[in-house]
């Protein structure tokens, strides 16, 4: 957000000129130079992305986005605050409307340090009496400062301020006080003598006579700032040609927002709808942009995961699950609903709790009844006649980081989802050693390197294949609970594998077990995690009873009724 305008490198070394050396820099060039109202991070942001060298940060404007009025009802500290969302969001320097510096010299003394801890490069204070009210509120009925005292005040602020190059503006208010052209040169003068930087002569007249017959008046003793609020018609030039050095657009901005969003509000509210207003505000991508969105997503890369992208998982759960037909008329089997949610959302909040919040389903049979809250779902429309892989080719192509991929009909202890998710292995795979062939419902029995040797502990065990049936006298390791982890460039070597199975005339036939096996055919690494149970799948009726069990074991104290399965 703060990127630097090279156009504010000093030529002669590139460093950056400081945002005071910048302010200063304007008011005592032969440029007419301008400076934009700003009132929150936002408008600061605004106002550089339109190109200006400088932000005044207005009372009015200031005090107005608070919705309290311009009489210090705003603390100083507040405004201080305030300033330094405005400093993070801009880099541009900002010239602070001090109104009177909110007190005597000694408030004025904190303020000029406080406002330099924050970056501001200077001030600008009025010759008035605090509390203040704006200038165009019965200006001349407003009493002003005494002379010596207001002096007093800008060398207390000149003398605090740590960075030669902070301004402190005096601000005259004795035109718009009905005190006359005499007093506001005499004062001026003494403001000039006490070490202001600038005088900033105010006017609420409609015509710039005053503003000009001060400036010929003064002739140049030292820059002079104009606030042609009121005089708005006057043709900038007649400024310029009056030797002014400094014109803030005072309030221009948190007008705008005021008529904005009075239009589009009173629009909302009579039609009820947001249809008419949708195309002439801000998308709310444009607000992300204003935000910097895309440099928190960038630094979320590098901070919040170890180096790592944030991981994705793809669920295929396009299937309506043989031997469940009964219960799954209207809905495919992953909403079935177990011990109180449906089986996907288990598998959904699963990945969440490990940081996986980009998750994929792929559904078919009743997509339409998949609860897409916090995932994306696409559909995999042939599923009729295709299998698991048809399915996930369907998300493969748009992995962009590690993807751990799941059958959809599967609750686990979270455990062994973290334990897989650190393994460092291109490939690995969770293989259930407590599962024997007796059972015949089962499918996807694992061949591996090794058994689930509690001696081997620490080593590294691969998988040799995936099958269904059971060879006679060949008796597996274990059974492949569906779960399978992809990481750094398995990713790649992944989508260029299912992409040269693609070509195979039999690949609507085709399901994870063999991607798995073409992984290991292809002379890749498919590392094994063992584990003794504590999951389930639900591949029947007599499953999907035992699930609500499981998922019981798997439900929070906290929630009541469940509480005693949960302690057994
Ligand atoms: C402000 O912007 O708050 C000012 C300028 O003080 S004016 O409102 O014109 O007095
Ligand atoms: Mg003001």
């Amino acid at each position: 957000m703060n990127a630097i305008d090279p156009n504010l490198l000093a030529s002669s070394n590139a460093t950056p000129l400081s945002r005071a050396a910048r302010l200063r820099q304007m008011l005592t060039s032969n440029e007419l130079e301008f400076i934009m109202e700003a009132h929150n991070g936002l408008s600061a942001r605004i106002v550089r992305e339109a190109g200006f060298k400088g932000i005044w940060a207005s009372g009015l404007a200031i005090s107005a986005q608070f919705g309290v009025r311009d009489n210090n009802e705003a603390s100083w500290t507040q405004v201080v605050d305030n300033l330094e969302f405005m400093a993070d969001a801009s880099d541009l320097p900002i010239l602070l409307d001090g109104d009177t510096g909110y007190g005597n010299f000694n408030n004025m003394r904190r303020l000029v340090r406080k406002l330099e801890q924050r970056g501001i490069a200077g001030v600008c204070i009025e010759d008035k009496i605090f509390p203040k009210t704006n200038s165009f509120i019965g200006g001349e009925q407003q009493p002003l400062a005494d002379v010596d005292e207001f002096c007093g005040k800008i060398k207390a602020g000149k003398d605090s301020q740590a960075d030669d190059d902070f301004s402190i503006v005096a601000r005259v208010e004795a035109l718009i006080a009905g005190w006359g052209m005499e007093e506001a040169l005499r004062r001026a003068e003494a403001y000039h003598e006490a070490g202001a930087d600038a005088i900033l002569i105010h006017s609420k007249l409609s015509k710039a006579d005053e503003i000009v017959t001060f400036a010929r008046e003064w002739a140049g003793r030292s820059p002079l700032v104009i606030v042609p609020t009121k005089y708005y018609s006057t043709p900038t030039d007649v400024f310029r040609k009056a030797g002014i050095s400094l014109i803030i657009w005072a309030n221009h901005l948190i007008r705008v927002a005021a008529s904005s969003m009075q239009a589009v509000a009173k629009d909302i509210y009579e039609n009820e709808t947001l249809v008419n207003v949708e195309d002439r505000i801000a998308t709310v991508n444009e607000i992300f942009r204003l935000q910097d969105a895309d440099e928190y997503s960038a630094a979320e890369k590098i901070y919040l995961t170890g180096g790592q992208a944030p991981g994705a998982a793809v669920v295929l759960a396009a299937g309506r699950g043989k031997g469940l037909e009964a219960l799954t008329e209207d809905k495919p089997k992953v909403m079935l609903p177990v011990a109180g949610k449906p089986l996907l959302r288990w598998l959904v909040d699963g990945f969440k709790n490990q940081g996986i919040n980009d998750i994929t389903v792929v559904g078919g049979y009743k997509a339409e009844a998949i609860d897409a809250a916090g995932i994306t779902l696409v559909r995999n429309d042939r599923y009729t006649e295709t299998g698991e892989l048809a399915s996930l080719a369907c998300a493969a192509d748009s992995l962009k980081t590690d993807t751990v991929i799941a059958y959809g009909d599967l609750l686990f202890r979270s455990y062994i989802l973290r334990d897989l998710m650190d393994t460092e292995a291109l490939f690995s795979v969770v293989v259930d050693s407590s599962e024997s062939p007796s059972n015949q419902s089962v499918r996807d029995f694992a061949w591996c390197s090794a058994g689930d040797d509690r001696d081997l502990f620490g080593q590294k065990v691969t998988l040799k294949k995936i099958a269904d049936e059971v060879p006679a006298g060949d008796a597996p390791n274990g059974r492949w609970i569906g779960l399978l982890n992809v990481r750094g460039e398995g990713r790649v070597r992944l989508q260029k594998l299912l992409g040269e199975l693609r070509q195979r005339a039999d690949f609507d036939k085709l399901d994870l077990p063999d991607l798995l096996n073409a992984l290991v055919a292809a002379g890749e690494e498919v590392e094994v995690k063992y584990v003794h149970g504590h999951w389930r799948g639900v591949n029947d009726l007599d499953d999907f009873r035992r699930a609500g069990d499981f998922a019981h074991t798997q439900t929070p104290y906290a929630l009541g009724n469940n509480a005693g399965e949960a302690a057994r």
